[in-house]
């Protein structure tokens, strides 16, 4: 029996008020993609169906380089976050995992981090390491690079810690691990480009060569920042040699904000599937560049088209084709639990419109190079309001047809704010 952290009656209450608009609405809509061919209960199972992981840092005020304005009652540490990662999944019913990162998440005893996350109804994703900042007491700092670093010792002190994040993985269930490094250079002549990416290949060798044979090694590429003026895995190029070099086990990690702005994302997509080297995404959205906002809250067409593609693929039944879900993006000014809900819920939003997309028709306006009718197509299935579909699959599933009302109604915030005591300096963050 899963441990709820929000009282059921609360979203039974909520979804009460809702369930008959909800019905009626379902219908209309039910009635309106049957004259379009398509089955919405079966749209439905799929979006039931869906998950995208929370990442364990989210559930965390974020904060830029100038200031971090703290909410109240933030998780103090990993316990603290699975119980709000908890109530996430427990409203949407489309969270059901959470991606830790290692130090930040790190505690004594593994076994009763497994044994909390089954009480609370969550697996665990893909691990994420730490070598872009330097820990208390550690021997080489990570300044100068880490996996990249000239220095040997500090390199192979970058390694152990990625391979003491698949140790823990392996004890929490996780099957991945995603490798994100802030290595780079400030200045022209500071590093040498060749020399610097030889170093950084010798060492993702060595801890994918640890790797258990069910694991899989994402390298997460981003184009700048902390390093300003050359980034050692700057874009998905580069990602895909390493994950080419590498081997079969190494994929490319896609996170959205990382790209310079107007690059065609869902492309990059698409070359990474043909390839067979897409290992997942980190979901968020940017109008400037990294992943400060929230999903969908800039540019929902562009995670739409993303979403295309990936329905694309999973219709043409592309071989081993299972890429790894989780949101990554930065809460600064938003309740990071109502924002989390709202962004799993907007991921969900764009799977579904894409399954509404009429192949057929696409693919014959495409071979008649009707440009026009094509893009129509799109179109069509992005404007259709899906709410009721997204509603549909919490109802069924006991969550709460309105995610941040029940939150709200919860008083859940008010009462850990009364439980959690302020801290400063925890494992919020940007990765
Ligand atoms: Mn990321």
């Amino acid at each position: 029996m899963t441990e709820t952290m929000i009282d059921p009656g609360v979203i039974a209450a909520g979804n009460e008020k809702t369930t008959q608009g909800l019905a009626a609405d379902y219908n209309a809509l039910g009635d309106q993609l049957a004259r379009r061919g398509l089955d919405i209960d079966e749209i439905t199972a799929k979006v039931a169906a869906y998950g995208v992981a929370i990442p364990s840092w989210g559930v965390g005020t974020g904060g830029t380089r100038f200031a971090r304005f703290p909410g109240e009652g933030e998780p103090r540490h990993i316990f603290d976050k699975l119980e709000d990662c908890a109530v996430i999944h427990q409203l949407t019913g489309a969270t059901p995992t959470v991606s830790l990162h290692i130090p930040w998440d790190k505690v004594d005893d593994i076994g009763e981090l497994r044994s909390r996350g089954e009480a609370l109804g969550l697996g665990f994703d893909a691990m994420n390491s730490n070598t872009f900042q330097d820990q208390p007491g550690q021997a080489h700092s990570y300044k100068f690079g880490s996996l990249t670093h000239t220095d040997a010792a500090t390199r192979q002190q970058a390694i152990e810690h990625n391979l003491e994040c698949i140790e823990i993985g392996k004890e929490l269930g996780s099957k991945a691990l995603t490798v994100w490094i802030g290595d780079g250079s400030n200045f022209p002549g500071q590093s040498n480009f060749a020399g610097q990416f030889e170093r950084y290949l010798t060492s993702m060798k060595a801890i994918y060569a640890a790797l258990p044979s069910d694991w899989r090694l994402f390298s997460e590429h981003k184009m700048y920042e902390p390093a300003f003026y050359s980034t050692v895995v700057q874009d998905w190029g580069t990602n895909y040699m390493i994950a080419t070099e590498l081997g079969d086990q190494a994929y490319c990690l896609v996170d959205l904000g990382h790209h310079a702005p107007n690059v065609n994302i869902e492309m990059i997509v698409s070359r990474l599937i043909q390839f067979g080297k897409l290992g997942g995404f980190h979901f968020n959205d940017s109008k400037y560049g990294d992943d400060d906002l929230d999903t969908a809250a800039i540019d929902p067409y562009r995670l739409f088209l993303v979403f295309n593609e990936l329905v694309d693929a999973e219709q043409r039944g592309v071989k081993d084709f299972d890429p790894a879900h989780m949101l990554d993006q930065s809460h600064n000014v938003t309740d990071p639990i109502e924002s989390l809900m709202q962004s799993a819920m907007e991921v969900q939003r764009a799977y579904a419109q894409a399954l509404l997309v009429d192949r057929a028709a696409l693919a014959e306006a495409q071979q008649a190079n009707d440009a026009l009718m094509a893009t129509e197509t799109l179109k069509r299935a992005f404007r259709t309001d899906v709410t009721p579909i997204l509603a549909r699959a919490r109802l069924d599933k006991g969550a709460a047809t309105d995610p941040v009302a029940a939150f709200r109604a919860s008083g859940y915030r008010r009462k850990v704010a009364a439980e959690r005591p302020a801290v400063t300096g925890a494992g919020g963050g940007i990765v």
